[in-house]
């Protein structure tokens, strides 16, 4: 998989260097390029933002510096790229969604400051027919400075589904809200040692009887999501 990032803050990426996705780069499994907005701007002050059109608060980014980007990393791209473009007002961003961005070869993410990028970039480049699509995402409802935190978290929940990233093969499949496991969250987890601090590892997980630690998970993870996420359960 190929990923490009378009960003006026580049060094905000840094962490895509790191730990699991660092590896699968390390790996060439992926291959991740960070690239300076401001490099694609004109004017001597390199500016990206104006005033937004019937007044308001705040600046919106000009769709010039994105229109030269966007059209330099196609230019230099093998196949039709999607264009991922995350945004308050977007779809929201789940497991499923990070699970078909997986199997992508080719996503550019565009992260937006300010008030936004202006709207007709996400439409002229989702009217392209050498661009795959655009696809607008919000990772939930909170509001953030820039799209750069949610390109982070929407990069490690997708590369981590790439076949060969994960060591162990199992452990997506096992997570919370992985298609196999359902829509729950998971119960809580104990290592070594047995008694930490005056408290105990439940004895049922000492017990060695499998058939009795995967009741006590099930209804613990059951019992966790309908205090935490009534949303989640169905009946
Ligand atoms: C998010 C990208 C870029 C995603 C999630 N746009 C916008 C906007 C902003 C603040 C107030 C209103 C609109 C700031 N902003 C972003 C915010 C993504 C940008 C600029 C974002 N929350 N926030 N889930």
């Amino acid at each position: 998989m190929r990923i490009d990032i378009v960003t006026i803050f580049p060094e905000y990426l840094a962490p895509l260097e790191l730990s699991l996705v660092g590896k699968a780069r390390e790996a060439d499994i992926i291959d991740i390029a960070v690239h300076d907005l401001r490099a694609y701007a004109t004017d001597k002050h390199r500016s990206v933002d104006d005033t937004p059109y019937g007044g308001g608060p705040g600046m919106v980014m000009m769709p010039e510096p994105w229109g030269a980007a966007l059209d330099d990393i196609r230019a230099n791209a093998e196949v039709d790229p999607w264009l991922v473009i995350p945004t308050p007002s977007g779809y929201r961003f789940d497991q499923g969604i990070a699970t078909t961005l997986a199997t992508r070869e080719h996503l550019v993410f565009a992260c937006g400051r300010y008030e936004g990028i202006d709207a007709r970039v996400a439409e002229h480049y989702g009217a392209r027919d050498d661009w795959a699509g655009v696809l607008e995402y919000s990772i939930g409802d909170y509001v953030l400075g820039g799209g750069e935190a949610a390109v982070l978290v929407m990069v490690e929940a997708a590369v981590r589904l790439i076949p060969g990233v994960l060591g162990n093969a199992e452990s997506a499949a096992d997570d919370s809200f992985s298609k196999e496991a359902g829509p729950a969250l998971e119960g809580p987890v104990f290592t070594k040692p047995p008694r930490w601090r005056d408290l105990d590892v439940p004895d049922v997980l000492l017990s060695g009887d499998h058939g009795r630690i995967a009741a006590w998970r099930e209804e613990q993870a059951r019992e966790r999501t309908e205090q935490r996420r009534p949303d989640l359960t169905q009946g």
